[in-house]
């Protein structure tokens, strides 16, 4: 076995206690062209870091322009061997932002006619996961938002136009935001919550009970149609003692008048269900049949933000007979991007209009949630900026 010594000059050489991120920066004359780069030097493992728009020549004059991408490989990936490449530059520093996505999890390559940084939406949308038909969709709806304002949409010059800002307003129009649960004293509103299980609807139940009971000081009966597992119940039953809350539990759709009866003259009824997984037809129909049986106001959807956008698109699909009229995003805290579960309530047809009516964005009961809200679900759209530099910033 041979030991070869470590040389300072060979920048492929990584020592002990160093970053265990290979980092390369690549440039060509478009995205396309770097990723193909990328994919062919440091194999489909490889993160994309960064991407930015540089221009070569004095100042920037008489220059070329073109694109900058900077990619890693963990070491323990490194299986493909790195030949040394043309206009390509090697770091050994870890960068402290987070990879934006890793190639192999882009199915197709960006369009090379659309301007850099759409280019760089279109792989982080691909990649968190956003059929191709609405990102397509998008982009397009982007591009002609944008021209129609006279904004530049080609050429190394369309770096100034706000394109993130433009993307925001094209999903946004594809989305509805409802209005919270309205409730008025002495007149009895049934609102019943539904999902897959563990998304967060006894949680949710329970903040939105406090909240009404507490802050609107409304009157709150609960009601659990969760009898499946009996720690469903002692659950909810633990939420309805803390607060002093009228609680029944529900097997048979016989038993549900008289169990809404019992709870007396309440503003508001919460109705918690079990969890169903999308593909059981079967228990879905127990569902629809036990709720029909409350014949509930609101039937509320609830979706987890850290869901993939297939996750949601199967969970939209699979609750449709329930006839949900709002949806209720959950675990915001935990979800690096909201564009996922969005892209899928946006493009799913049977559901394109469904509102959302709450966020929630945390354990506690009952401070994390809020009535969803545009501008604060936009900022969370994608999960970075993409940076364009100033065109002589090579
Ligand atoms: N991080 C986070 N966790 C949540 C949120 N809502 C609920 N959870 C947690 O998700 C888990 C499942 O919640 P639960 O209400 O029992 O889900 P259910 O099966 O849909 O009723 C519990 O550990 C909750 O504390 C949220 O907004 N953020
Ligand atoms: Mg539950």
């Amino acid at each position: 076995m041979t030991f070869t010594p470590p040389d300072d000059n060979d920048p492929n050489q990584l020592r002990e206690n160093e970053p265990s991120m290979h980092i390369r920066t690549f440039r060509a004359a478009n995205l396309q062209e770097a990723l193909e780069q990328i994919r062919q030097q440091m194999g489909s493992e490889a993160a994309v870091l960064h991407t930015r728009q540089v221009r070569d020549g004095w100042m920037g004059w008489l220059g070329r322009t073109y694109v900058e991408v900077t990619a890693g490989l963990r070491d323990d990936d490194s299986v493909v061997s790195i030949a040394p490449a043309s206009r390509c530059v090697d770091t050994r520093v870890a960068p402290d932002v987070e990879p934006r996505f890793v190639l192999k999890d882009v199915a197709s390559l960006t369009d090379p006619a659309l301007p850099l940084q759409l280019q760089a939406y279109q792989m982080e949308l691909l990649a968190a996961g956003v059929d191709s038909d609405t990102v397509d969709r998008w982009l397009n709806t982007t591009v002609s938002f944008a021209s129609s304002m006279g904004e530049a949409v080609s050429g190394p010059m369309s770096a100034g136009t706000p394109w993130l800002e433009h993307l925001q307003r094209t999903v946004l129009r594809e989305l509805r935001i409802g209005s919270p649960i309205l409730t008025h004293p002495g007149e009895r509103r049934v609102v019943a919550l539904v999902g897959p299980t563990g998304v967060g609807k006894t949680t949710t139940v329970a903040k939105l009970a406090a909240g009404f009971r507490i802050e609107a000081r409304r009157r709150v009966g609960l009601l659990t149609i969760d009898t499946f597992r009996i720690a469903a119940v002692q659950q909810l039953k633990a939420y309805a003692e803390i607060m002093d809350l009228p609680m029944q539990v529900v097997e048979r759709p016989d038993d549900m008048q008289p169990a809404l009866d019992l709870l007396g003259d309440v503003d508001l009824v919460l109705i918690d269900t079990a969890g169903r997984s999308p593909k059981s037809d079967a228990r879905i129909d127990q569902l629809v049949e036990l709720l029909r049986s409350a014949q509930p106001d609101e039937t509320h959807l609830v979706l987890n933000a850290t869901s993939s956008a297939a996750a949601t698109r199967l969970a939209l699909k699979g609750f449709a007979p329930v006839r949900p009229t709002a949806a209720i995003l959950t675990k915001l805290d935990e979800a690096p991007n909201t564009v996922g579960v969005l892209s899928a309530l946006a493009s799913s047809e049977q559901f394109s209009g469904i509102p959302l009516s709450y966020i929630t964005n945390g354990q506690q009961v009952p401070d994390d949630i809020a009535p969803a809200e545009a501008e604060m679900l936009m900022s969370r759209l994608l999960t970075t900026k993409v940076s364009v530099s100033p065109l002589n910033a090579a």
